[in-house]
């Protein structure tokens, strides 16, 4: 029995932000939906899926999700990378779609069933000032979540991650034909970020889980002090405390501080995680289900993760479509890792694209049960808001000297 791949469609849209569609269509007329989405570099990943993958795509067995996933990583002989191992992700979300499809039940069936009833999520409160971030709060709160995760303004600064002055929405790429450059102080931060994290705490008492992402500016160093630090509030992780490029910084942060810790966004392979979750730097591993090869290798590694008591929580911006979200949700349903989901949610015109099937019900995500990841994609109205260049912004240290973003 085959079920050979006859057609891939590569759609560049754009329902408020950009997202690379991927449509994989077999010869009994089943059709599979990928996302191959990286922010702000959105057209190389559609060119590789288009002039590289497709032709060879055409022809195989979509039912070999594996043998595929084998096929193109190690083919490439290039490994890794975010273009290459989002592009492989998209492709592997559209095998599994169609696999569900084609065998009438939804993936997480596919993976073995649940494990679980639903999936712990958390989204993104944002306020330049304190005030302003404590109304953010209620307002998440108000939807029924019991996860958030804050950011705010630092005085001093005119531009920070994770928050836009006066705005309640934060979305990190803008629409421009260059980077926007945002200015960063790292002493200035570290003397503000304790207070207003502390008053977040103050307001939502002990039983709300309280999150907050220091998106890679830190030294090692400074990163241990902002532990030790917020050791009293009781975060429910630190994300992303210093680039990971140097891994052996998580030993001297560890040293120093109980605060849990959360890295991986921009990981693409198990390769990347396997040091961190082997010698137990990090308690949370966030690797996204598209960008690190999709669901066949992101189970790799939280089945890797569960051996040492590290969990999966995966990113989850708007910057990955609700596709990607559905199928994240498909894995912690059925993966014994599964920690917790970003879910940041989406600007309205999104919906015009996708009816991404999973629900937000009391601070939980529930996976749909249709066939495949559950996601219904309207193609007319995608090719209707065509790519619309956007980028994520640099950032400079106030001598003007360009540092992490
Ligand atoms: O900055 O996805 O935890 N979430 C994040 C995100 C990233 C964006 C970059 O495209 O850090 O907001
Ligand atoms: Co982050």
């Amino acid at each position: 029995m085959t079920n050979l791949i006859s057609k891939v469609d590569v759609i560049v849209t754009s329902p408020a932000r950009n997202y690379v569609l991927l449509k994989i269509t077999t010869e009994d007329g089943v059709v599979g939906w990928g996302d191959a989405t990286v922010n702000g570099r959105e057209l190389a990943v559609a060119s590789y899926l288009r002039d590289h993958l497709a032709p060879i795509l055409v022809g195989r067995d979509a039912d070999r999700i594996e043998d595929t996933w084998q096929y193109l990583y190690r083919g490439v002989y290039w490994r890794r990378g975010p273009i290459n191992m989002a592009a492989i992700g998209a492709i592997d979300l559209a095998l599994w779609d169609i696999k569900g499809k084609s065998l009438n039940q939804p993936v997480y069936q596919l993976l073995g069933g649940k494990v679980r009833d639903r999936v712990l999520a958390y989204t993104h409160a944002t306020g330049w000032e304190t005030s302003e971030l404590l109304e953010s709060v209620d307002e998440v709160l108000g939807r029924g979540l019991r996860a958030v995760r804050a950011q705010s303004g630092v005085p001093g600064l005119s531009t920070v991650y994770g928050v836009t002055r006066g705005i309640k929405r934060y979305e990190p790429a803008k629409r421009d034909l260059r980077p926007l450059e945002e200015e960063w102080d790292s002493s200035a931060y570290l003397r503000h970020a304790p207070k207003a994290l502390a008053e977040v705490r103050a307001h939502i008492g002990d039983e709300v889980e309280l999150l907050h992402d220091a998106h890679h500016r830190l030294t090692p160093i400074q990163a241990a002090r902002l532990g030790k630090e917020l050791e009293p509030l009781h975060l429910f992780w630190l994300e992303d405390l210093t680039p990971t490029e140097n891994q052996e910084a998580f030993d001297l942060i560890r040293e120093h501080t109980t605060t849990p810790l959360a890295v991986g966004e921009v990981h693409n392979t198990i390769w990347d995680c396997k040091d961190l979750i082997i010698n137990q730097r990090i308690d949370y591993v966030r690797t996204c289900v598209m960008h690190a090869g999709g669901i066949s290798h992101v189970r790799k590694i939280f089945d890797l993760a569960d051996l040492y008591q590290v969990k999966g929580a995966p990113h989850g911006p708007s910057d990955v479509s609700p596709l990607t979200m559905a199928a994240s949700v498909q894995l912690g349903m059925a993966s014994p890792a599964f920690g917790m989901q970003e879910y940041m949610g989406y600007p309205e015109q999104v919906g015009t694209v996708f009816s991404p099937g999973y629900r937000l019900v009391d601070g939980y995500l529930t996976a749909s049960d249709a066939p495949g990841l559950g996601v219904e994609i309207d193609e007319d109205a995608a090719r209707e808001q065509p790519y619309d260049q956007a980028y994520l912004p640099v950032a400079r240290t106030l001598d003007g000297a360009i540092t992490n973003w």
